[in-house]
């Protein structure tokens, strides 16, 4: 390998490893994403990350290509002149020829340089690019799947441009790395079209993996036994699959985020992956180790005032109203709503039965659980705001009340005197105060959503909040907030942005089914939140993997491989219910901890994988000039964080891994659904009726 140097790299507490440069001023490095500049899901986080540590290493050899949209290019690209020869003359070509090529720097971490591909302008080429497709490798696109075409031809471009780059690459290499079934048909065009460049394709999901798990198929014991063809006809999907599965098998290199989607691949792509490359974070640490404590301080401050707002007048149990601050625990879910996909079916019902154990034990706690999922809506509902408006009412007077209660009791000090408490306010302010006290009393119970739901009849988080119940009553210990909109910080509403929300909350909860990585919940742990993944999401089993004790560490794995979902459901339940039971100071304790894995989740550590896969790629590319004995595989084998010094040795109960501190010493109980509690539930009149079981493979 030309130009190979050996150099030893470590952080943190993690075992060092070695890292074979590459020669990179003789190389260019293309990444190419349909959410290169363009925000749809997780893969933008991928790209937008991992910006910083690939830039740092490939300079100006290193380019990402993706689809022009003029806000995207607006609000987050500066543009300029491309610098490299090659693909200045690329851009210049295409652009002689009746395309739109914008070039600039993508302003995040980083600064890369971008290269996008205005789809509609080159539209009129579509029927011709259909026959090069069919040509290249016999997959036809139908008129009316707008996404595939449009896929069409953001890869013809793609593979276009390419073409134009290695022509005019003066013996320099070439690495293109293809996200995702949208960028494959560059790939798969590249490849037919010989052009002499080393490909890598990494699939973040698998297309028919997402919808039969969508379909409640029991997807997981059933792997080996789909006709995967007849799977993706039926759903409609099939040249979908077929351009997802041509990309796979075309590419020198198939990568993918996690061991459990390399299992699916193989099943549904039939390809092994060569490498598996697991999602990494930008992660900033602060020079103050308890900063982020802080933060979680203040952007729970914010959130409470929201809920103070929405529960307001006798409704907000949270009684009394000075224990908000102690006693309520903020939780949340969030993304792609994906009902059962995502976990927020299983989160539900063990809410409901949450909400059962802590009435039952008379638990002091109240949780309050956000879904921030987006649906159709049509706005923010009246009654929400009216909330908000009320809170900031009786803020105001209260606030004017105390500067005229300071200032007598100031000039009563002054005069030498204690003034008389029962004459300190006036008659006014009495009658202020109880008119404020009248118009905070509401005869609807606080609403379960903050915006009027387009589809609110068949929604299926409405739709099972009705069935079990959980109306956010005066008596409920859990209370419910759908927020079907993504936040954002100019909201009049909960005028925050994502990460502040995160910082805020106590705890955030991801029970997926089907979730290739799962950015949530490792989102949670760079910022010192605890959080609750499973062992079907690569997240989750990356974290069972290097880390000895999870839960210690804040992490809640359910197990929804091996178990029934209702069992998953009840040991979701302990999970909150132990939760709920920790003192403010183990929770302080456990975001330590949690705080503890980023180094594990940071690109600067993880992106040895990806590097790994482009030293494979040249090996496979070009084995005269870069050698495959190289690429010997990043390993972490036998490498776990330890349990927390902390933690005692042996496990007593289900919930031994909760922080203990040598003064708090909370009794940890195995909570189990007996009879008696089962007929406390019947007198409670909870209904949760369970109907999670997925279907057997086979049967419809
Ligand atoms: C952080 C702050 C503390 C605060 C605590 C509340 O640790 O630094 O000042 O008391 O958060 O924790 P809690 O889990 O009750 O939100
Ligand atoms: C996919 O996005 P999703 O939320 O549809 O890719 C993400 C990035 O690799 C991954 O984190 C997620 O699990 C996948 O499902």
């Amino acid at each position: 390998l030309r130009g190979r140097s050996l150099s030893v790299t470590s952080l943190g507490g993690l075992p060092q490893w070695q890292v074979e440069e590459l020669p990179v001023e003789e190389l260019l490095l293309f990444e190419v994403a349909w959410e290169v500049t363009n925000k749809v899901g997780g893969i933008y986080t991928v790209i937008q990350t991992k910006a910083k540590t690939t830039a740092d290493e490939w300079g100006d050899n290193y380019f990402l290509i993706g689809p022009y949209f003029e806000h995207n290019m607006k609000t987050q690209v500066e543009q300029c002149e491309p610098v490299n020869d090659a693909v200045r003359r690329a851009v210049d070509a295409m652009n002689k020829h009746g395309c739109q090529v914008h070039f600039g720097r993508w302003l995040i971490e980083g600064s890369p340089y971008v290269v996008l591909f205005d789809i509609g302008y080159s539209a009129w080429n579509l029927d011709r690019w259909k026959g090069d497709l069919w040509e290249a490798c016999s997959v036809g696109i139908p008129y009316h799947d707008r996404e595939a075409n449009d896929m069409l031809i953001f890869g013809s471009l793609t593979a276009w441009f390419l073409k134009e780059v290695t022509d005019h690459a003066d013996g320099k290499h070439v690495i293109a790395q293809f996200h995702e079934w949208q960028a494959g048909i560059g790939l798969i065009l590249s490849r037919a079209r010989k052009l002499p460049i080393a490909t890598i394709f990494t699939t973040h999901a698998t297309l028919l993996g997402r919808y039969l798990c969508a379909a409640n198929i029991d997807f997981y014991n059933h792997l080996d036994k789909f006709n995967i063809d007849k799977e993706a006809g039926e759903r409609q999907i099939y040249h979908r699959y077929c351009m997802e599965r041509a990309s796979v098998h075309c590419a020198h290199v198939f990568t993918t985020v996690s061991e459990i989607t390399a299992i699916e691949a193989e099943h549904m792509l039939k390809r092994k992956p060569d490498v598996v490359t697991p999602n990494g974070l930008n992660v900033k640490k602060f020079s103050a180790v308890h900063e982020f404590q802080n933060l979680h301080a203040m952007y729970k401050a914010r959130i409470q005032d929201f809920v103070r707002g929405h529960f307001y007048g006798k409704c907000l149990s949270f009684q009394p109203l000075c224990t908000l601050t102690e006693f309520a625990l903020f939780l949340f879910i969030a993304g792609r709503y994906e009902f059962s996909n995502k976990g927020a079916d299983i989160f539900l019902e063990s809410l409901s039965r949450l909400n059962f154990l802590l009435r039952m034990h008379k638990s002091e706690v109240t949780v309050v659980v956000f879904f921030i999922m987006p649906a159709k809506t049509n706005n923010f509902n009246v009654e929400t705001l009216k909330g908000q408006a009320v809170r900031k009412q009786l803020w105001d007077i209260a606030h004017s009340v105390k500067e005229k209660f300071g200032k007598k009791l100031y000039d009563a000090l002054l005069r030498g005197e204690i003034p008389d408490m029962n004459n300190i306010l006036d008659r006014d302010d009495i009658t202020i105060m109880k008119r404020a006290i009248f118009s905070t009393q509401r005869q609807s119970l606080p609403p379960v959503t903050t915006h009027n739901m387009i589809d609110d009849s068949t929604d299926p988080i409405l739709s099972t909040i009705r069935r079990i119940g959980l109306f956010n009553n005066r008596t409920d210990r859990v209370k419910v907030i759908l927020h079907p909109e993504f936040l954002s910080s100019t909201s009049p509403l909960l005028p925050m942005d994502y990460e502040e929300f995160v910082r805020g909350c106590h705890l955030g909860v991801f029970p997926s089914y089907y979730e290739p990585w799962g950015y949530t919940p490792a989102e949670c742990t760079v910022m010192g939140i605890p959080s609750v993944t499973t062992n079907l999401s690569g997240f989750g089993c990356f974290m069972q993997e290097h880390v000895a004790d999870p839960t210690a560490y804040g992490i809640y794995i359910v197990d929804r491989r091996f178990r029934s979902p209702d069992d998953s459901c009840n040991q979701l339940t302990q999970f909150l219910y132990g939760f709920c039971k920790q003192s403010r100071r183990q929770r302080i304790i456990q975001r330590n901890r949690t705080e503890r894995l980023s180094d594990l989740l940071d690109w600067r550590y993880l992106g040895r994988y990806y590097q790994h896969a482009r030293h494979l790629t040249l090996s496979r590319a070009f084995p005269d000039k870069f050698h495959v004995e190289l690429t010997s595989p990043p390993t972490t084998e036998g490498f776990k964080y330890p349990r927390p010094s902390s933690v005692p040795p042996s496990p007593s109960g289900s919930q031994a891994s909760s922080p203990q501190s040598s003064d708090v010493e909370d009794e940890v109980e195995d909570e189990r659904y007996d009879e008696e509690e089962e007929a406390e539930r019947d007198r409670l009149n909870i209904k949760s009726p369970f109907s999670l079981s997925r279907v057997p493979h086979g049967k419809k």
